[in-house]
């Protein structure tokens, strides 16, 4: 039977997941869907996209954004990135503020104050509460408190999928009657070649340290079904600098075989097939700071 041939009615809605940098968001979205749409890493500023991960149940569809961390940019990447978390809030049913399970900061603030006043009702979630004590926890939920109106404050772990039920029981109370915007089997409207980009820049980011997670780009730039059913993809991870360039790919390339194996595995995982990955390195000056380049990334 079609959902418009129900006795009850769709509820749906966007909710904008927001924070400060490794706070935790994609984690927490990818936990909620059951699988992973965001890439997620132990460095800050990891999402540099507007993410879509789109729940279903029989009767109701929440659309979420995950965005990425707002800080205080130090470069055009940066900008791009704090304006895409704030446009994210545009017409919203609710926000999602994400924080790390600590006093609220500067940064928390700045967030809380531009969430008021766009006008955004606010579920808070404390996240990461697998790292502290009960007893740390509690005042700390007082000082939210006091310090904004939000609809409701549920302390969680996204990694350890600690009271994600009770999130979920929040957010999808909040639900306007609504159309259905996705179809069910929909979970992202990211494009492989994205997703595939998007795993390659995880690892290369996971295995690197200092500024290089920052100055990495990936483009895949070749992605074709060979005859046995291999797809043949080639990923080409910019970096900035000659220096950086010598560091990822490492002693006899072993440094790049590595990143490739990992990469390999989980779009092989994500495909449903078997993967050749041909990873390439190459250098583009600056490009954090440069218009064109950015633009030519999907950063625009
Ligand atoms: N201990 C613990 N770690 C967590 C939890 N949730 C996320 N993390 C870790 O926090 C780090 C950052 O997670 P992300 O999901 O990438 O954070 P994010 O907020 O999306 O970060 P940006 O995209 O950089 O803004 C990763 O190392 C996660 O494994 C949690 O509930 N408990
Ligand atoms: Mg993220």
């Amino acid at each position: 039977m079609s959902a418009e041939n129900r006795s009850f009615t769709f509820r749906s809605g966007f909710i904008s997941i927001v924070g400060r940098p490794n706070v935790g968001k994609s984690t927490l979205l990818n936990q909620i869907l059951g699988e992973k749409v965001a890439i997620t890493t132990s460095r800050p500023q990891t999402t540099r996209n507007r993410i879509l991960g789109i729940y279903n149940t029989p009767d109701i569809q929440v659309v979420f954004m995950d965005t990425p961390g707002i800080h205080r940019p130090q470069d055009k990447l940066g900008e791009f990135m704090v304006k895409t978390a704030f446009q994210s809030l545009d017409n919203v049913d609710t926000g999602l503020l994400v924080v790390e399970p600590e006093p609220p900061g500067p940064g928390d603030r700045f967030i809380i104050e531009n969430l008021q006043k766009a006008g955004v009702r606010t579920v808070l979630t404390i996240n990461k509460i697998d790292l502290v004590r009960r007893e740390e926890l509690l005042p700390i939920v007082d000082k939210y408190r006091k310090l904004a109106d939000f609809i409701e404050i549920v302390p969680v772990s996204a990694l350890k999928d600690n009271n994600l039920d009770r999130l979920m029981t929040i957010l999808t109370g909040l639900l306007p009657e609504g159309p259905k915007y996705y179809p069910d089997d929909i979970v992202t409207d990211q494009i492989e070649r994205f997703m595939v980009a998007e795993i390659v820049r995880e690892k290369t980011m996971m295995q690197t340290r200092q500024e290089i997670p920052y100055s990495v780009a990936v483009e895949v730039d070749e992605f074709s079904e060979r005859d046995n059913g291999l797809v043949y993809i080639r990923a080409i991870i910019y970096v900035e600098r000659k220096s950086q360039k010598g560091i990822i790919i490492g002693k006899g390339g072993l440094h790049l075989k590595k990143i490739g194996t990992s990469a390999r595995q989980d779009i092989s995982r994500l495909l449903g097939t078997m993967v050749y990955l041909d990873l390439r390195v190459k250098m583009k000056d600056d490009w954090r700071q440069n218009a064109s380049s950015l633009k030519c990334f999907g950063y625009e």
